[in-house]
């Protein structure tokens, strides 16, 4: 086994991004469903965000929406984050919900959608420039629905071009990262549907630009670690966007369908340096909360992953390497599943108690009363939910 000291180090100095979207009201396209205490804007949301840190210690970060969580005074926004005890994260980007944009938006065949699409971008790193937040990250949903709709290669070439301007305006220890979807909304040709076409962007791009791997956007049965270990490799995997599915995006408390899927991308990100904050890669839970509470469901989240993180890290990597190099295939699968089948719960305790916390960030959570508070508290006003 690894050496537990350092396995409790790398735990303890683990970092969780989490979505401001998450703690808004959420649905399907067949109903959104409203909670009581859901906040009303992004200050709300971060105050949510900073309750996930304070009981489990390793979620200072929030992800922001824009314009979802548009405000007029970004610094305000940070420094409400900052008294929180948070700070902003990525600064995802939106270029998906006007009517400006149902056949696309910055491989729109109408050069005025696509400036109209870039001046979003650019105002997004605007934002960071004022919060302090270091990745612009970009998902596009343009494609096209049916045969024939558009030029894919032209659609290629105006996504490039657009990516050009942008990564120009980035400053100095700014990056962009370039989320891949295989499908939805558009259900023919998505003009960035996997990781090998935003790798190719990327690489023509820069070293500023690098891949997310939302972990909801593949085809059934993708071997997602290989594609993690694959990025590592060449230095551009960015960030990930953590979820769990079962059928399609569906956008579910990471860890729950396929736990050991998490594990096996985590024994590659903890194998090939993915851990090591300056290789920069973005821990962020991309999720929605639907019918479940959503801030101990974010916590959940969060423990679902130092769950899989622990036992990633637990890996005997020498003794697998000895198994591997020898031929000793049964050898070497057991060494990952030794890790695997470890409980860590105990070992997570010990690290939060470390930490000066409560071992049981979910039962710390249900008595500080904030539940209790919020829906006290948060009375009239317009819950945000998608698109808000
Ligand atoms: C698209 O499905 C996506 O995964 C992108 O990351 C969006 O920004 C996000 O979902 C919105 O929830
Ligand atoms: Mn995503």
């Amino acid at each position: 086994m690894a050496e537990v000291s350092a396995v409790q180090a790398a735990l303890s100095a683990q970092v969780i991004e989490t979505p401001s979207w998450g703690y808004g009201n959420s649905g399907t396209r067949f109903k959104v469903f409203a909670q009581a205490g859901v906040p009303r804007d992004p200050f709300e949301k971060i105050a949510d965000a900073a309750q996930v840190h304070a009981v489990t210690g390793v979620a200072p970060l929030v992800s922001l929406h824009i314009p979802w969580d548009k405000v007029e005074d970004y610094e305000a926004l940070a420094r409400h984050a900052a008294e929180h005890g948070v700070r902003i994260g990525m600064i995802n980007s939106n270029t998906f919900q006007d009517d400006d944009y149902k056949i696309g938006s910055v491989a729109h065949p109408d050069a005025k959608i696509r400036r109209k699409a870039v001046d979003h971008l650019l105002e997004c790193v605007d934002i960071m420039d004022v919060t302090g937040s270091d990745s612009l990250k970009l998902w596009f949903a343009d494609g096209t629905n049916y045969p024939g709709q558009d030029d894919i290669m032209a659609r290629q070439d105006r996504l490039f071009e657009a990516l050009t301007e942008v990564y120009a305006r980035l400053g100095d220890g700014q990056r962009m990262v370039l989320e891949y979807k295989l499908f939805e909304p558009a259900f023919y040709t998505t003009d960035v549907p996997d990781w090998g076409t935003s790798y190719a962007h990327c690489l023509k791009l820069g070293d500023k630009a690098q891949v997310v791997v939302d972990t909801g956007h593949h085809a059934p049965g993708t071997n997602i670690e290989f594609i993690v270990a694959f990025l590592l490799r060449e230095k551009k995997l960015g960030a990930f966007d953590f979820n769990s599915r079962f059928y399609a995006d569906d956008d579910l408390m990471v860890g729950s369908a396929d736990p050991f899927q998490l594990f096996r991308i985590l024994h590659e990100v903890a194998k090939n340096g993915g851990f090591d904050p300056a290789n920069k890669v973005a821990f962020m839970l991309d999720q929605c909360h639907n019918i479940e509470a959503k801030i101990p469901a974010v916590i959940r989240s969060v423990m679902n992953v130092q769950e899989a993180t622990a036992k990633a890290l637990l890996v005997d990597l020498d003794a697998l390497k000895s198994a591997q190099q020898s031929g000793d295939v049964l050898g070497a699968n057991a060494v990952l599943m030794d890790a695997y089948n470890t409980d860590v719960r105990p070992l997570l305790r010990e690290v939060r108690e470390e930490m000066g916390l409560d071992p049981d960030p979910l039962a710390a959570y249900r008595a500080s009363g904030y539940a209790e508070k919020i829906v006290a508290e948060r009375v009239g006003g317009t819950q945000a939910g998608w698109g808000a």
